[in-house]
């Protein structure tokens, strides 16, 4: 391999040193260390922060941080900083409807009216219960509502609640779970009802209590997992009279809720703040990443003709110097230009070393996701079975150094858009998606239309 790249590759600001470089530098460590730590090696040595991929569905939550005024005031102050970029950078958005909304939160930190949601599956009580608590009335601050069809779709409905009780019939599931995860996540404060009591056995129900308030001790107290009956079964009753009759009558029970409904009386003494605090910060991180989708689209359309302009470029220079190997390719395609050009519009400052560093991690983790194999057989066989005619030597190479280039543009641009705006220090680039990212993209390319749409665009751009 390291034979073949004695002359230069492709043109101007295709990063010629750069492959020369790592292909002659680290080839030979390669092999010696895996690829993570070869990719980290690379950010290391450069400036960049690898950091390792959290381990997924691990049973413990996330750790959060407790909310403070401050911190949800530092999300609105985020916010404004996106919508003021999105201003100057497209002067026609009109952004006064967020710019409103985001006044408006920062006006309801001293919010004294909650709402209350009642969630749960089906049939476990919530409506009995809201008659009840509405009935008991609580406070006059409270409003309750009652979140239906909570585990019907995959996707978890967004709930608008201060405060969620979140009512089981018997163990926690999966379901239960990945939803407490999730509230967790976003400060969404919740108890957990524990209803229909009445149908188990004094044994039975301790041991459900204590499975659930196990399961969820790094969550919540507990004291806010709470066993009530909205409406116990009737009792039927039976009496043997001495006279030989048996009399049968049912009696009706009660609901047992006071222990749940005393801890809501102290919730919202204790934690009213709290509660408004969350929401909140649910409302402005929203509302902040509707400005940054806005900003996220109106980047793009600038970003793509920069990237349609390299895929030229690398097509050119892999015609006029079709490489035979496959992985040179890959990383011959990806220029550091095409990297700090992009960076320059999503305001991600590179220098060129830094550009360079990062176009090599594409390329290597291009090269190790088997794409550029694919890539090159995709096209080839395309070539072959479209009868196109026009199918010089090199090719495939140059139509590949373009989808190449093309999907290394598109992975940096998903890259960028997820950076925040005030952390454009490159020391703190976190580079752990974007394997994930590159295969997505890859995915979303590999469909014929789009294949064939850039062997038609390439093919015009390869004559002289
Ligand atoms: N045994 C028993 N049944 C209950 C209890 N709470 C509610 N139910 C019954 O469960 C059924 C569904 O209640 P409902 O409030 O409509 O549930 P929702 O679908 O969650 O709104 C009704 O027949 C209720 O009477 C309880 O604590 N014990
Ligand atoms: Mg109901």
């Amino acid at each position: 391999m390291g034979k073949k790249v004695n002359k230069p590759i492709l043109v101007a600001g295709v990063g010629i040193s750069f492959i020369l470089w790592f292909y002659n530098s680290l080839s030979q460590h390669i092999l010696e260390v895996g690829e993570w730590g070869l990719l980290s090696a690379i950010s290391l040595g450069l400036g960049f922060w690898w950091r390792k991929g959290q381990k997924e569905m691990t049973n413990k939550p996330l750790p959060v941080t407790r909310l403070t005024e401050q911190s949800v005031r530092d999300v609105i102050t985020q916010g404004e900083l996106i919508l003021n970029t999105l201003a100057t950078e497209a002067p026609d958005c009109d952004i006064s409807v967020f710019k409103q909304k985001l006044i408006q939160l920062s006006l309801g930190f001293d919010r004294q009216e909650l709402t209350i949601a009642l969630a749960g599956g089906k049939k476990v009580g919530k409506t009995t219960l809201k008659k009840i608590l509405l009935a008991q009335n609580i406070s006059n601050n409270i409003s309750l509502i009652e979140i239906e069809s909570l585990f019907k779709e995959t996707k978890i409905p967004k709930i608008k609640a201060d405060l969620i009780l979140l009512l089981i019939t018997g163990d926690l599931t999966n379901s239960h779970w990945k939803f407490l995860q999730k509230c967790n996540q976003d400060h969404q404060r919740f108890i957990l009802v524990f209803n229909k009591k009445d149908q188990y056995i004094p044994e039975e129900r301790s041991l459900i209590l204590e499975q659930v308030r196990q399961q969820l001790n790094s969550m919540i107290a507990p004291s806010d997992v709470i066993a009530i009956s909205a409406a116990p079964q009737v009792l039927k009753v039976r009496q043997h009279e001495e006279n030989g009759i048996i009399r049968e009558w049912t009696e009706s029970q009660p609901p047992e809720i006071n222990s749940l409904s005393d801890r809501l009386k102290l919730v919202l003494e204790l934690e009213t703040k709290m509660l408004v605090l969350g929401s909140l910060w649910r409302e402005a991180v929203s509302l902040k990443q509707q400005a940054k989708a806005n900003l996220n689209g109106i980047r793009r359309d600038c970003a793509l003709p920069i990237i349609e302009k390299y895929q030229w470029i690398a097509a050119a220079s892999a015609f006029a110097n079709p490489v035979a190997a496959l992985d040179l390719l890959a990383t011959a395609a990806i220029s550091s230009q095409l990297v700090i050009d992009l960076g320059v519009i999503y305001q991600q400052k590179l220098s060129f070393s830094q550009g360079q560093a990062l176009s090599g991690i594409i390329g290597k983790l291009i090269v190790k996701l088997g794409l550029v194999e694919l890539s090159t057989q995709t096209i080839g066989s395309f070539l072959k079975n479209n009868a196109i005619t026009y199918i010089a030597g090199g090719t495939v190479q140059a139509i590949s150094a373009a989808y190449l280039t093309r999907l290394a543009g598109l992975s940096l641009v998903e890259h960028f858009q997820d950076q925040d705006l005030d952390s454009s220090t490159i020391e703190e680039i976190d580079l752990t998606k974007l394997p994930q990212k590159i295969r997505r993209v890859f995915e979303k390319n590999k469909r014929t239309a789009l294949v064939q749409n850039l062997i038609q665009q390439t093919l015009p751009h390869l004559s002289n």
